[in-house]
């Protein structure tokens, strides 16, 4: 059967739809993430099915039909997998968002190794594993998402159900010193190669698995050349690869051009009397580098005071983990600080960091988009960065000026017009902004189209068909390096 045509089964920890109590009762809403974004258009334009995780652990909740309605507009079949909540505690909270998360995102002194959340994520992943098996067949392409889900092949294999299946990591690998710090490193790894593919954002991830892997199995060998390899391990072979993941580059940059778009993008320049905009867009999360960046604009402003009244930071923080206490600290240390900064410069007229706790609708965070000069998307590290190309795909004027973080994956396929900046380093922030704040027309304009160009080419469309073409085709051809 040609990958075009055959069934595509997407299992991640959550659904695309999100289940909220309201006064009237519950309410189904597209969930928000780099994750559903990505895949939400191509399982609408291939139809499929997605397994997943409803976000309620109310046992008398009939989720399956408050689903259905869902499922029926976007177009393809939704299956919950129910998680008590003490599941739910240890293998997403514990396992997934207090050891995966921080260690591979080379943060190991945030992480909690305790036994139990093990425990945990093998039972919870023995669960998926049964629903996958349930409600598929031989002929499906199962295609796995992220670090919750690392056993899906592995106890598949276990129960003796035959399943092509390709796993795809949305976060970083580490290197092998900081991966060999996970108690459980020889059973992940052992897990991974069970899939029949298993896809990274950049060469560099593919590289430090890689690497691991032959720290552990020194059997392991590497065959090929290009984005997609194959790995021996003597007895048995299965695919790597990197493939960095993008957006539905048309659907942004045409609602960019919306007159009702157009129309926000305009008041939100007038409401800023047409100063400079420096424009932040994230989940609050300790790894997107916030409490950082707002130093670094504190830090533009000390050290060239003639930008006083002439620019706005605007930073959007969409609310995330938010039952979680580091991510309450979190959220305290940035209000205090945008109190600082703003104690600092105001003067009647001008608060310079305008800071908005909440999840914005699309077409307003396009705006936002459309409006900003310079989008400032300075992670501590991260797998891609969706809001980097999101911001390309919505200047559509090509004015402005992308600052990214080189510890971003996106910085692999973004490098050459991007302004690469350290997270870490506010000097250096500051420098690149004031920089870029007094770029000429015709330099902004240079960078932008080809970072447009880069992402419209290399858009979610086409990721789709990379790991699809690599994990069902049965040779490999075509697959040239990605990026350095
Ligand atoms: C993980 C990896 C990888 C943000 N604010 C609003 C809003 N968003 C949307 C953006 C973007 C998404 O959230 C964030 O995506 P990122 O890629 O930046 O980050 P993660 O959520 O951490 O995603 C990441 C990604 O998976 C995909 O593989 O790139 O490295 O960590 O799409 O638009 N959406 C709306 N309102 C907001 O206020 N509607």
């Amino acid at each position: 059967m040609a990958f075009q045509q055959q069934r595509l089964v997407v299992v991640s920890n959550r659904l695309p739809a999100a289940l909220k109590k309201t006064d009237d009762g519950w309410e189904v809403k597209a969930g928000a993430g780099g994750l559903v974004t990505a895949l939400a258009p191509v399982l609408k334009n291939r139809g499929g099915v997605w397994i997943g995780w409803s976000g309620s652990s109310d046992p008398n909740l009939d989720v399956d039909s408050l689903l259905a309605d869902f499922s029926s507009k976007a177009g393809y079949d939704l299956y919950t997998v129910p998680l008590t909540p003490e599941e739910v505690d240890g293998y997403y909270f514990g396992f997934s968002n207090e050891i995966i998360w921080p260690l591979f995102h080379d943060l190991q002194s945030r992480c909690r190794f305790h036994p139990r959340y093990w425990r945990m994520y093998l039972d919870v992943n023995f669960k998926f594993a049964e629903m996958v098996a349930r409600k598929t067949n031989s002929d499906d392409y199962i295609w796995i998402q992220d670090y919750h889900l690392m056993h899906q092949a592995f106890f598949l294999k276990s129960m003796g159900v035959k399943r092509r299946t390709g796993f795809f990591l949305h976060i970083p690998f580490p290197t092998p010193d900081i991966f060999m710090k996970l108690p459980w490193r020889w059973k992940v790894i052992q897990a991974l190669t069970e899939f029949d593919l298993v896809g990274f954002q950049t060469m560099q991830d593919r590289r430090n698995f890689s690497a691991c892997l032959r720290r552990l199995m020194p059997e392991a060998r590497v065959q090929g050349r290009g984005a997609v390899v194959t790995m021996d391990l003597g007895n048995r072979q299965f695919r790597l690869g990197a493939f960095p993941i993008s957006i539905d580059y048309n659907q942004f940059s045409e609602m960019a051009e919306r007159p009702e778009v157009e129309q926000q993008t305009f008041s939100i320049k007038e409401a800023l009397r047409h100063r400079k905009i420096i424009l932040g867009v994230d989940r609050l999360d300790y790894t997107k580098g916030i409490p950082e960046r707002i130093r670094s604009f504190q830090t533009l402003l000390r050290q060239f005071p003639e930008l006083k009244g002439n620019v706005n930071f605007v930073q959007i923080a969409v609310p995330s983990r938010e039952e979680v206490d580091e991510y309450k600290e979190l959220r305290t240390e940035i209000e205090q600080l945008v109190g600082r900064v703003n104690g600092e410069f105001s003067f009647p007229g001008w608060v310079p960091v305008h800071y908005h706790y909440r999840s914005f609708p699309h077409d307003e965070l396009v705006a936002y988009y459309s409006a900003a000069d310079i989008a400032l998307v300075t992670p501590l590290k991260d797998g891609m960065n969706l809001v980097a190309k999101e911001y390309c795909a919505c200047n559509t004027s090509g004015d402005g000026v992308l600052v990214l973080s080189e510890f971003a994956g996106a910085a692999a396929q973004l490098q050459k017009d991007a302004y690469l900046v350290n997270p870490y380093d506010m000097e250096g922030i500051a420098k690149a902004l004031h920089r870029c704040l007094h770029w000429d027309r015709e330099e902004r304009r240079s960078h932008m189209t080809h970072l447009r160009d880069q992402v419209r080419k290399n858009n979610i469309y086409w990721w789709v068909d990379s790991f699809l073409q690599a994990g069902i085709s049965k040779t490999l051809v075509d697959f040239p390096e990605v990026d350095t």
